[in-house]
């Protein structure tokens, strides 16, 4: 099939799912073409079967926010009547679904019919899709999609509960690759930061107000507290990096905390972890969270969203309530001083990620296209 995929081509979340499914695709054959406004940061290798296309926005001087949108609708018109599209699958609504609608409108009649496929992401529902600023064009731009899928049951009954929609969404879960997400030996890496054997607590995210970075650092003040040596990376950056590292100046503790920036190989820094934190105040499933269970990492999360569907409460880690800080640390320190608990649930953690194998996924996104594709 000759399948095209629009996404952000951001560090975090929505683009790495994309990015991911494209190579997963392209490995069974299909030709893929990915389009964004820049190249994906999971697209780092030359492969004959994935092309890149830029939506390039031209300026002009009216044009104070040159309309993205519509240069997007325009490159995939052209690429379903050049690159003969079977299948145009969008990652994350805004504004890729109502391009999607606006390109198979111009279309109408003058090309096959091409299926368009909207993926739901998270903010696209939770935040910013369902402001009053968007919500009418997200609501219809979704109901002309002509198959819908979200990426846990919590965003599926959120996507109902917060607009009017008459499709049927289909929950496909985000998937891991197990042989790139494996513990692996790095103990260079881990004596350089611990010299004395500290244990690490990782976190990492796109730093944006609603991963609650200072929350990791308050939670980290505690285990320190409770008398565990501990070393906390962060890595990832964004607009709340300067309230974290403030926050730990504020607790005198920056000695222990080291910020790493962006980092390409997470997996790595993955592979010398001891625990995984991530207190989100909305994560509709939490990619980060199932990478780090990959590499056999127990995880310490917020009860909210998707979490719960990928965290095991008691197995694979610990879910704690909104804000609670006191719980997140206690639950750190219960991991990372008791050596039994923390090797069963590295293991249940490794475990629990088999369930979201790439392959698996990838498999039922194949049949999703061809079901769709057959109701047109
Ligand atoms: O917030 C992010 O990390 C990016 C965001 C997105 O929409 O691109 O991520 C969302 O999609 C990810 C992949 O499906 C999910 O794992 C994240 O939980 C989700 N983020 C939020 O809901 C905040």
């Amino acid at each position: 099939m000759n399948i095209g995929i629009v996404c952000y081509p951001t560090f975090g979340g929505s683009g790495v799912v994309a990015t991911e499914l494209a190579k997963g695709l392209a490995n069974r054959g299909h030709n893929l073409h990915i389009i964004s406004y820049a190249q994906p940061a999971r697209l780092d290798s030359f492969r004959t079967d994935i092309t890149y296309h830029e939506v390039d926005l031209s300026t002009y001087p009216l044009f104070e926010y040159p309309p993205y949108d519509l240069a997007l609708a325009n490159m995939m018109v052209n690429l379903i009547q050049h690159a003969n599209l079977e299948v145009l699958h969008v990652h994350y609504a805004i504004p890729h679904a109502t391009s999607a609608y606006l390109a198979k409108q111009i279309l109408n009649g003058k090309a096959p019919k091409v299926p368009v496929i909207t993926t739901l992401h998270g903010t696209d529902i939770t935040l910013i899709g369902s402001d009053p600023t968007y919500k009418q064009v997200v609501d219809f731009s979704i109901n002309q999609s002509d198959g819908v899928t979200a990426v846990s049951e919590y965003l599926k009954n959120e996507t109902y509960r917060l607009f009017d929609i008459k499709k049927e969404i289909k929950v496909i879960p985000n998937f891991i690759d197990l042989e790139r997400f494996k513990k692996s030996k790095k103990e260079h890496f881990k004596k350089a930061i611990c010299p004395d054997g500290e244990k690490i607590i990782t976190h990492v995210s796109n730093f944006r107000k609603v991963k609650r970075v200072a929350d990791v650092v308050a939670a980290f003040d505690q285990v320190l507290k409770n008398g565990v040596k501990a070393k906390l990376l962060m890595v990832g950056d964004g607009p709340e990096r300067a309230k974290a590292e403030k926050k730990c100046r504020e607790l005198k503790m920056c000695d222990h905390v080291r910020f790493l920036g962006k980092q390409e190989q997470v997996e790595e820094v993955l592979s010398v972890s001891d625990l995984f934190m991530i207190p989100s105040g909305s994560e509709t499933f939490g990619l980060a969270a199932l990478e780090a269970m990959s590499c056999s990492v127990p995880v310490v999360s917020s009860n909210i969203g998707g979490l719960p569907e990928v965290n095991i409460h008691g197995e694979t880690g610990f879910l704690c309530e909104l804000g609670d800080i006191e719980c997140l640390g206690s639950c750190a320190t219960k991991i990372l001083t008791d050596e039994k608990l923390h090797a069963k649930m590295a293991a249940s953690a490794r475990k629990r990620a088999e369930t979201f194998e790439l392959d698996k996924i990838v498999t039922v996104y194949e049949e999703y296209y061809e079901e769709i594709k057959g109701s047109l």
